[in-house]
């Protein structure tokens, strides 16, 4: 079963991760340097052991892909995984009146007066980048996150280069290429955002009709993110894949420092004493021809009946 390699890295941290203390003062087991793969013939790799929020990595998938860093696409697809990055901005903003949301992640964790206060800010906020589009300009713009690396990477002359689009266009003219590359990581820019690229670059290669594709994530969070992280970048080569006319091969998925925060550990103990299940199948809308042109509704998961989903806190 395709998903024991996700359940073998989680228990060789377990085993073998070393006490590390990190920037979000949380504590983690790490271990640096690890590397699953996955046959994406074998089934869609969305985790069974509990349940993995499909519609939010396809929609979150979709807007990279747009090169889009506004979070009023992701809004609009009832998609909150970015508002925070965003709503900081705002209410650090001279413009921004209401009442005082300084250290509002933590907060909101721990004093549930102020949660009720940040909850409707938040949906203000959330409200308005919808409804007025001066505002979501201003507020609900990210930086130069995924989306902006992917599609309009900036270089020091000011050209703008379309990673995303000229590796499909490799992929096509030369599948034997070995620099079907995509960079995330921008050293230039890495200042300007909220976090540095965690999934920092990823690579395509074509063999006997099967595009594979390897991503080197440098920081990996094993229970919350790595989930999300996987199911994204196989969502990704399905995508492509059928924009080229090739079948899928693997997704190979390498790492840098792969932990698990300590207050994690109960959590996958939980999800390691569960059996998978069979994994689900991605139906793709085959009149679709291009990958910029694929909406939510061309997606579909078939069979997919995890155990349910298991909460954790956030490291921030
Ligand atoms: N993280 C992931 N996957 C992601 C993402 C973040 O695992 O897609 F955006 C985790 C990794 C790490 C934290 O625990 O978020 C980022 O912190 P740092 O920048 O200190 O590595």
């Amino acid at each position: 079963h395709s998903e024991n390699a996700y359940l073998q890295m989680c228990q060789h941290i377990i085993n073998n991760g070393i006490k590390k203390e990190d920037r979000t003062g949380t504590g983690t087991l790490s271990v640096f340097g690890y590397q699953m793969r996955f046959d994406l013939n074998q089934g869609f790799p969305l985790l069974t052991t509990k349940r993995i929020p499909f519609r939010l990595i396809a929609s979150e998938l979709l807007w990279f892909i747009k090169g889009d860093t506004n979070i009023r696409y992701l809004l609009q697809h009832n998609n909150n995984i970015w508002n925070e990055w965003a709503f900081k901005n705002w209410v650090e903003s001279s413009e921004y009146n209401g009442p005082d949301m300084t250290d509002f992640g933590r907060r909101s964790l721990i004093d549930e007066q102020f949660n009720e206060l940040y909850q409707i800010e938040m949906d203000k906020f959330k409200e308005r980048i919808l409804s007025d589009d001066e505002f979501a300009k201003k507020y609900g713009e990210l930086g130069p996150v995924y989306g902006k690396q992917w599609r309009n990477w900036e270089t020091a002359r000011g050209e703008m280069i379309d990673q995303l689009k000229n590796v499909i266009e490799e992929i096509k003219r030369n599948p034997d290429s070995r620099r079907l590359l995509v960079v995330a990581y921008n050293p230039g820019e890495v200042s300007g955002m909220a976090l540095p690229p965690c999934h920092s670059l990823f690579q395509f290669y074509v063999a006997e009709g099967k595009l594979s594709c390897q991503l080197y994530q440098r920081s990996a969070d094993i229970f919350l993110g790595v989930p999300f992280n996987i199911a994204s970048y196989a969502l990704l080569t399905h995508l492509i894949a059928q924009e080229c006319g090739l079948q899928v091969g693997d997704f190979v998925h390498t790492f840098g420092d792969a932990h698990i925060y300590v207050n994690h550990i109960e959590q996958i103990n939980t999800q390691l004493s569960r059996e998978p299940k069979p994994l689900p199948t991605l139906k793709l809308n085959t009149n679709v021809t291009s990958v910029f042109d694929f909406e939510m509704d061309d997606i579909e998961l078939i069979g997919y009946d995890p155990y349910p989903a298991i909460k954790a806190p956030v490291a921030v």
